[in-house]
C-alpha cells in the first residue's frame, strides 16, 4: 500500500482545503464521461449525455461528481489507511455496480488534470507527484474487494 511522507500529506491537505468539491467534482466526472465515453454506460439514468456540453451542463453529473469528490475527501483524512476507508465502497462498486476498476484510475487522472487547470502554477511537480500517489492509492483501495 502507498505510504505518504509528512510533507506529501501537508501539500495534499493544503491544496484539498481550497478545492470546491461541487465544482471540481462535476468537472472531473463530466470530463471522464466526455474523454472516455464508454464510462457513460454506468450512468444511463442520468438523462442527456449526447454531447460534451450536454454532459458538462447535466445537473445529475454535477450532483454525482460532488458526491464522488466528497467521498474522495475521506482519502485525505485517511491517508494512512486508504484500504479501510474505502472497503465498503469497494464492495459496492464491485458487487452492486460492477464498475471495472480500471475506471478508478481514469477518474483519478482526470481529477489531477482538473486540479492542474484550476491551481495553475501552484500545482508544482511536487504537488502533482503527491496527488498522483493519492489518486493511485484510492484506485487501489477501491479495487481491493474485487474478486
Ligand atoms: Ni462511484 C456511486 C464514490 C469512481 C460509478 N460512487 C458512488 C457513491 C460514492 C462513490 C460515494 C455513492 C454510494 C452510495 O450511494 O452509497 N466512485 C466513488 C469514488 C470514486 C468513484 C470515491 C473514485 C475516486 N464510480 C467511480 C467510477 C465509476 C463509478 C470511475 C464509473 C465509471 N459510482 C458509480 C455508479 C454509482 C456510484 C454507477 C451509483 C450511481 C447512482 O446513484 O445511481
Amino acid at each position: 500500500m502507498v505510504h505518504f511522507t509528512a510533507e506529501e500529506k501537508a501539500v495534499v491537505t493544503s491544496l484539498w482545503n481550497k478545492v470546491n468539491v461541487e465544482e471540481a467534482g462535476g468537472e472531473a466526472l463530466g470530463r471522464l464521461l466526455v474523454v472516455y465515453p464508454w464510462t457513460q454506460r454506468f450512468f444511463d439514468n442520468f438523462g442527456n449525455l449526447s454531447s460534451a456540453s450536454a454532459i458538462m451542463g447535466n445537473p445529475k453529473v454535477k450532483a454525482h461528481g460532488k458526491k464522488v469528490l466528497t467521498s474522495f475527501g475521506e482519502a485525505i483524512k485517511n491517508m494512512d489507511d486508504l484500504k479501510g476507508a474505502f472497503a465498503k465502497l469497494s464492495e459496492l462498486h464491485c458487487d452492486r455496480l460492477h464498475v471495472d476498476p480500471e475506471n478508478f484510475k481514469l477518474l483519478g487522472n482526470v481529477l489531477v488534470i482538473v486540479l492542474a487547470n484550476h491551481f495553475g502554477k501552484e500545482f508544482t511537480p511536487l504537488v502533482q507527484a503527491a496527488w498522483q500517489k493519492v489518486v493511485a492509492g484510492v484506485a487501489t483501495a477501491l479495487a481491493y474487494k474485487y474478486h
